[in-house]
């Protein structure tokens, strides 16, 4: 049984072959439901859906971003301790804020997400912009249990193929978010119930689509930075490991 603040040798040999790890119900009790309410709260109260778009493209709730109660899903549950592990021992920046994403039940006109790697081409962002991470970590408030319900959608080891772009057909401010390849898959849904964490190499490409149910899907989402991700940024995209040294020897020869 691993502890429940580390990785064992299995989940990091899975991360690096598919980019991607979920542990379930680790968020849990009054955590989880202080967060939930609040979000819950603001949907109820302040939500204004002239912002629909808006929301979508970057958090819903925004004035939840640095609210305690929030933060506390990253902060006071194992998770921050398991985001430090990833990358020992290279050192973590301080997580300040949250990304809050609501897919609302259907009949909203809410655009989709097509395929995509954060902050590289984002419809919302000055093409030369980049606002990468190390990894991202998405805890499920509400929702969320099956496929059509919103749920996040990955591709599991997109990450190699990523990088394999990133070094030799992709320029800094051109449009195309993915290559063909990647924007035509469905992917894997995370199919989950509210507690259930999602943690996701920056670079797996990812979606998300309708939700068919009654019920809209919520997630916190909080990005992990290496201390030194300013000056790694560039090439960490082509090179999946250069900020986990400790997950650098486990890669399979030929896929970086
Ligand atoms: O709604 C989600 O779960 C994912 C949203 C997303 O992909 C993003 O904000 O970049």
């Amino acid at each position: 049984m691993p502890s429940p603040a580390a990785w064992s040798d299995n989940e990091r040999r899975r991360f690096v072959d598919h980019g991607v790890l979920i542990r379930r119900a680790l968020v849990h009790g009054d955590i989880l439901s202080r967060a939930r309410d609040l979000v819950g709260g603001w949907l109820n109260e302040a939500y204004d859906p002239a912002r629909l778009t808006a929301h979508t493209e970057r958090s819903f709730a925004p004035e939840l971003e640095e609210h305690p109660d929030v933060l506390a899903l990253y902060r006071r549950s194992s998770l921050m301790e398991l985001a430090e592990d990833l990358l020992r021992p290279a050192r973590t920046a301080a997580v300040t804020r949250a990304q809050i994403q609501i897919r609302l039940p259907h009949g909203t006109e809410q655009p989709v997400k097509r395929m995509h790697v954060d902050g590289v081409s984002c419809p919302h962002l000055e093409p030369r912009d980049l606002r990468t991470f190390t990894f991202i970590v998405g805890v499920v408030l509400d929702g969320s249990a099956t496929a059509d319900a919103g749920a996040l959608h990955y591709v599991p080891g997109g990450h190699h193929r990523m990088a394999d772009y990133f070094a030799t057909d992709w320029v800094l401010g051109q449009p195309a978010q993915t290559p063909d390849d990647i924007d035509t898959q469905d992917g894997t849904a995370f199919t989950a119930q509210p507690g259930d964490v999602i943690v996701m190499h920056h670079l797996v490409p990812h979606r998300v689509g309708i939700n068919t149910s009654s019920t809209p899907r919520v997630m916190a989402y909080f990005r992990v930075r290496h201390a030194q991700h300013r000056d790694l940024a560039m090439a960490a995209l082509s090179n999946p490991w250069l900020e986990y040294p400790a997950l650098a020897g486990l890669a399979r020869p030929g896929t970086e």
